[in-house]
């Protein structure tokens, strides 16, 4: 007999039932099985629909005899299993989606037909797609990398793929070298490592002869190549876009994404130990925070101009090399992007979504930049192999859901036509059928630009300057930024085992500034800088700094979205840590408790403070801010603990705000800490306020060389 979906029978453990149930004898009633306390569960089927009544044993010749072929249940869910996996992306294979919405509140009606765009109040659903580009699909999520910042807008005129990075300039300005920049930072092909990382002789050797690559190189080394959290990373579209008004006129547009958390990243230390620590940090942190309903938000702005605005640089706005400083062309604010829904399953939709450059819709449209260009067929053409045939746009999170915009074409069949379009005619133009779907020309937007040229395979010479905007990067850093850039040159090539790629480097850095250069140099023990690389266009020097540039400079003193961690011991006084807790909460921080057991620990009244992690699975790396909530006896204990020394001693050497108690000194004297302002004693108030304001930037040159 099978028990129906609504049987709340409950058996008493499935360990015991499972046991009795699969050895010696057949199950015959399978109802029972899988029978959980509290749950209704519908019987489990075939692909074909058919009720399975045994998932636990083959079919077999006799009790102890072989395997039958006949055994349609087995083979079914093996051959599934066998073909589970498809080959992950090329670039960009690590990442982590969620679903949301973008709302308009300041219309563009005017200078773009697009919808998205015209009406305030509009809300377009997306699909959001976080990734690092160069790691594999299994690689670890604190890699120091570029992210991309890919957005699926499903508006009423179709889809609408927005395929952006956290960096606004790219590496190369061609698209034809995407090969070999990919090739160069993957992991080497003769012996396949090392993954996830540029820290290797082929990326330095390729970044070295390709001087257009400096300017993203100083981004990549900046801080910004380690961001804290998916949700605290600008977007940006990169390219220089056309937006075309219903009067066929454009206007230039370039796209940026602000997080509402603030732009914030880690320390280098810190993201390599949190590698090891939970590789899954940017993906849990936005799974978790969704959870919560800690919805992460970007504000949508653009960057509006025209053909005489771009024709006042002595760079090309088609150069993805360049970017255009805000404080020259103000960002206009104009919606914001709320992502509040997780998936329902990470293969189905973050795996399978598939973003296409090309996707744009009426009132959006491209520019020249030849990286852009280059890129319109790549990402239809990668999801063909990727996603096993043409119907990838079949796939739900890739079919178009605007009301309005179905499919209606005359492309038919192909590997898994799953939407049937209707009728005899497949063909264009025809008579025979009066409702099948026409061409409208209203919606054209293809911008009519006159093109003028010979055919030639040629670099514009207006491409020529790879130096300028490099120097305004670094200028327009604090000293710390600054310092963290040559740091992680001085990181990287120190990875590189071939003298003459690392004394390229720098050559090429000396392009930008000569102290720069030095700095890397001394910080790699050379016995003098190398000689600037022969270069056409010379650094310019006077281009003014752009604070915006800068993470530290803008900041926000704020908990919101950071976490607390806490850590206890047998002794702690359990009310404090309450109060402690309630006034982070409030701050809107998560507050985590780390004890020496994930049991918990004993507090000085003899109740159980509950633990959050143990020790070693709660490392401080995972925090932003901690606090030692302990006696003096507990501390005595912990200090014993080398987990514990380093909890604390990573905390000081990462600049985290530590609070602590006075009993906790026998902990902070073994782990060398010593007092300064971001070490707060016995004051929760002051410890909080001081959190907010973000890491103890002045304690650094005392935990680390500056070069
Ligand atoms: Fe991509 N890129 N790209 N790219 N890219 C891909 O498409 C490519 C570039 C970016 O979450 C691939 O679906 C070429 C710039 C993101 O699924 C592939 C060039 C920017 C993602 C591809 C570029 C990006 C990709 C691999 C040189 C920032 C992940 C899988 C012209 C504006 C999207 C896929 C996701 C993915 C090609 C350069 C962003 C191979 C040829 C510049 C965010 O088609």
């Amino acid at each position: 007999m099978l028990k129906s979906d609504t049987d709340k029978k409950v058996t008493p453990t499935t360990a015991a039932v499972l046991e009795s149930n699969t050895i010696g004898h057949e199950v015959g009633d399978g109802g029972e099985l899988h029978q959980v306390a509290g749950g209704t569960h519908p019987a489990m089927r075939t692909q074909g629909g058919v009720i399975i009544h045994d998932d636990e044993n083959q079919l077999k010749a006799g009790e102890r005899g072989p395997s039958l072929a006949e055994d349609h249940f087995y083979l079914e869910k093996t051959q599934h299993f066998d073909h589970e996996r498809i080959p992950e992306r090329i670039v960009h294979a690590r990442g982590y989606g969620a679903r949301g919405y973008f709302e308009l509140t300041d219309s563009l009606a005017g200078i773009t037909k697009a919808k998205i765009f015209n009406e305030t109040g509009t809300k377009t659903p997306v699909f959001t797609r976080f990734s690092t580009v160069a790691g594999n699909m299994g690689s670890f999520d604190a890699a120091r990398d570029v992210r991309g910042f890919a957005v699926k807008f499903y508006t009423s005129e179709g889809n609408w793929d927005l395929v952006g990075n956290n960096i606004p300039v790219f590496f190369i300005q061609d698209a034809i070298k995407f090969t070999d920049l990919i090739h160069s930072v993957k992991q080497e092909p003769d012996r396949g490592f090392p993954q996830a990382a540029s820290a290797h002789d082929t990326f330095w050797d390729f970044a070295s002869l390709t001087p257009e690559s400096t300017h993203m190189l100083m981004w990549v080394m900046s801080d910004r190549g380690i961001p804290r959290s998916f949700r605290m990373m600008e977007g940006f579209g990169i390219h220089t876009f056309r937006l075309i008004n219903d009067a066929g006129e454009s206007t230039y547009v370039k796209f940026h994404w602000r997080p509402k958390l603030g732009t914030q990243s880690l320390i280098w230390d810190e993201a390599v130990k949190i590698n090891g620590a939970d590789p899954d940090f940017h993906r849990r942190d936005l799974w978790e925070s969704i959870e919560a309903g800690n919805f992460p938000e970007w504000e949508l702005a653009v960057q509006l101009f025209d053909q005489a605005f771009a024709d006042k640089f002595d760079f090309d706005i088609l150069d993805s090399t360049k970017l255009i400083p805000e404080e020259i062309l103000p960002l206009r604010v104009i919606g914001r992007m709320v992502l509040d829904r997780n998936v329902d399953n990470y293969f189905a939709e973050t795996e399978q979504v598939a973003f296409c450059v090309r996707d744009v819709v009426p009132g959006i449209d491209f520019t020249n930049d030849p990286l852009l260009q280059g890129r319109i067929l790549s990402y239809v053409d990668t999801q063909i192999s990727r996603l096993g045939g043409p119907n990838y746009k079949q796939i739900p999170v890739n079919q178009p859901k605007g009301i309005g915009c179905p499919v209606l074409n005359m492309q038919r069949d192909g590997a898994h036509t799953i939407a049937p379009q209707k009728g005899r005619v497949s063909y264009s133009p025809s008579s025979l059928e009066v409702d099948s779907p026409r061409q409208d020309p209203s919606a054209n937007s293809t911008f009519h630009e006159t093109m003028t040229g010979d055919k030639r395979r040629v670099r514009a010479e207006s491409f020529g300057d790879h130096f300028s905007q490099a120097l305004q990067f670094f200028n327009s850093q604090t000293e710390t930024e600054q310092n963290h850039i040559i740091a992680a040159f001085i990181f990287e090539l120190s990875k590189v085992e071939t003298l003459p790629v690392r004394e390229r480097v720098v050559s090429q850095l000396a392009n930008v500034d000569q102290t720069i250069a030095d700095r890397v140099a001394a910080g790699l023990g050379m016995k003098s800088t190398p000689a600037a690389f022969p270069t056409g266009v010379a650094a310019r020097t006077d281009l003014k700094p752009s604070p915006a540039l800068s993470i530290l400079a803008k900041a926000p003193a704020t908990l919101k979205g950071r976490k607390v961690g806490c850590l206890v011991a047998d002794g702690t006084d359990l009310e404090m840590v309450k109060s402690l807790k309630a006034a982070a909460k409030r701050l809107g921080a998560d507050f985590a408790v780390i004890a020496p057991k994930v049991g918990g620990a004993t507090s000085a009244d003899g109740k159980t403070i509950e633990g959050d992690f143990q020790l070693a699975g709660g490392p401080s790396v995972l925090f932003d801010t901690v606090f030692l909530a302990l006696s003096e006896d507990g501390a005595k204990a912990l200090a014993k603990e080398s987990g514990a020394v380093a909890w604390v001693s990573d905390a000081f050497a990462h600049l985290k705000v530590i609070g602590t108690t006075a009993g906790a000194q026998p902990l902070l004297t073994r782990a060398g800490v010593t007092p300064d302002a971001g070490l707060i004693t016995d004051d929760a108030d002051a410890y909080l306020k001081a959190a907010a304001a973000g890491r103890t930037w002045d304690r650094e040159p005392n935990v680390r060389t500056i070069y």
